[in-house]
């Protein structure tokens, strides 16, 4: 068999600064254009000290070394598109600018400001270079909110971002420089969806997303670099923005607590199936990473735990969504195996389709091992509660179908809990019973904060 010998990876290039908790910075981007599958190169521009609390310091890299960097990678490997974030000074810009002036791959400009820790990430004169020198060679631009605001107003236009149509304008500005697109993340807004603006020149695209939780360190960077590699790839600018933003999702979704700050941005738990993302797989997603929050360990069950979501209307198990693996306890820690995919699991799914038949608004549902004192928290928080005994289950009939049929017959109406006391090798469990994957964690949430109170 023959490989063809020239074969090169496709290569993307960040130019920024260096933060040492990876969270942001450059050893994200590097960390998001492996996700992607495109090899991360990298020119440093200044080594910050900071932490998920506090910027502490920024040292600049010489002018010469930077330049230094560059060369030695562009004479070797072949750039297929790039970055820049933090370049700090007027003289940084200036030098890229001049790098780059010739290139022909993308350029993404994340017009960095300041540390998402809090501090400034730039000096005086900063904003007045990038908009001169850098901003008109770039493919696409991606300022926040604050960002934005800062470009406008150093061009004695200011004005203060509150909603869409200040975001429209904002990109006609920007756009008036001489880059390609603008892409305005309307994060910092307060609205109730995330609305980020694209604009090509001509028209506006909205992109409207669920609005997730608090700040989270890296974000910025790790959208910037997704969108870089995406384009890399050779996807073009509105495919790798489209892609970008589940990605983006996922990585917020997950995010992750390493120090004693602020949570980073995590796309370690990313499957690169970005073309299929469904919301309903992904409110399941939201819940299992919600469920790693909260859920005490002792209230894993040995064989694990499964969260189904069911189509409106479902029939049978090809049309609820389940993790393909389970949620499992390994050690102290809480691990998600498999994404949620239709048809994959036999036990959450007759339960949903049980409640389904007597309730179509009851389409989740999720179990979690039996504990005495669940149940018992639950009836004091008012939640319906119904049990069924594995003794008195007739052969060959489905566990799941009877039980819960069982339990809804006596009842008169679909619980929010149903649990038993297990049998002959089968573990005494709790299912929660709800309308979403998110109502399933409230039920949870309430549960858990009872039993703190105990
Ligand atoms: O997210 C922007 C950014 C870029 N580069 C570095 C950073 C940050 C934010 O904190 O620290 C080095």
């Amino acid at each position: 068999m023959h490989y063809p010998l020239n074969f090169m990876a496709t290569s993307a290039l960040t130019i920024g600064g260096s933060d040492p908790s990876s969270g942001a910075g450059i050893q994200a981007d590097l960390k998001a254009f492996s996700v992607i599958g495109v090899h991360g190169c990298s020119a440093i521009t200044c080594v910050t000290a900071q932490n998920t609390q506090k910027l502490h310091g920024i040292y600049e890299i010489p002018l010469e070394h930077i330049e230094k960097q560059l060369d030695t990678i562009m004479e070797d490997i072949k750039i297929d598109a790039c970055k820049t974030g933090m370049l700090y000074s007027p003289k940084i810009v200036e030098l890229i600018a001049e790098k780059l002036s010739n290139a022909e791959f993308p350029l993404i400009v994340d017009p960095v400001l300041s540390a998402t820790v809090g501090g400034e990430l730039h000096v005086q004169g900063f904003i007045s270079a990038l908009t001169e020198h850098i901003i008109p060679n770039a493919t696409v631009v991606t300022p926040n909110i604050p960002e934005a605001e800062a470009i406008v107003k150093s061009l004695n236009k200011g004005f203060t971002l509150k909603t869409l149509e200040d975001m429209k304008l904002a990109c006609e500005i920007i756009h008036d420089l001489g880059c390609r697109y603008v892409f305005i993340k309307g994060g910092h807004l307060e609205q109730d969806n995330v609305l980020d603006t694209l604009f090509n020149g001509k028209d506006f695209r909205i992109y409207m997303s669920k609005r997730m939780k608090k700040q989270i360190h890296g974000t910025g960077c790790t959208h910037s670099a997704l969108i870089t590699a995406l384009m890399a790839e050779g996807n073009g600018v509105e495919d790798a923005i489209e892609s970008a933003k589940y990605l983006i999702s996922d990585a917020i979704i997950h995010s992750q607590s390493v120090g004693k700050g602020l949570d980073i941005a995590n796309l370690s738990q990313v499957s690169y199936s970005y073309g299929d993302h469904d919301p309903m797989t992904l409110e399941i997603e939201v819940a299992c990473a919600e469920l790693k929050r909260i859920l005490p360990l002792p209230w894993v069950p040995e064989v694990g735990i499964n969260i189904g979501y069911a189509k409106p209307g479902s029939k049978s198990i090809n049309d609820v969504y389940a993790l393909e693996g389970r949620i499992m306890r390994a050690g102290d820690r809480i691990i998600c195996l498999g994404k949620a995919k239709l048809g994959v699991s036999r036990h959450i799914s007759k339960i949903i389709l049980t409640c389904m038949a007597f309730d179509q608004s009851v389409r989740s549902a999720m179990n979690i091992k039996y504990v005495a004192e669940i149940v018992e928290i639950c009836e004091k928080i008012g939640l319906k509660v119904g049990y069924f005994d594995r003794k008195k289950e007739p052969e060959s009939v489905s566990t799941m179908e009877w039980g819960t049929e069982k339990v809804i017959k006596n009842l008169g109406f679909v619980p929010d809990i149903i649990y038993d006391f297990g049998g002959e090798g089968k573990e005494a469990m709790i299912r929660i019973l709800g309308k979403d994957p998110g109502d399933l964690l409230k039920k949870l949430a309430s549960i858990t904060e009872g039993w703190k109170s105990i």
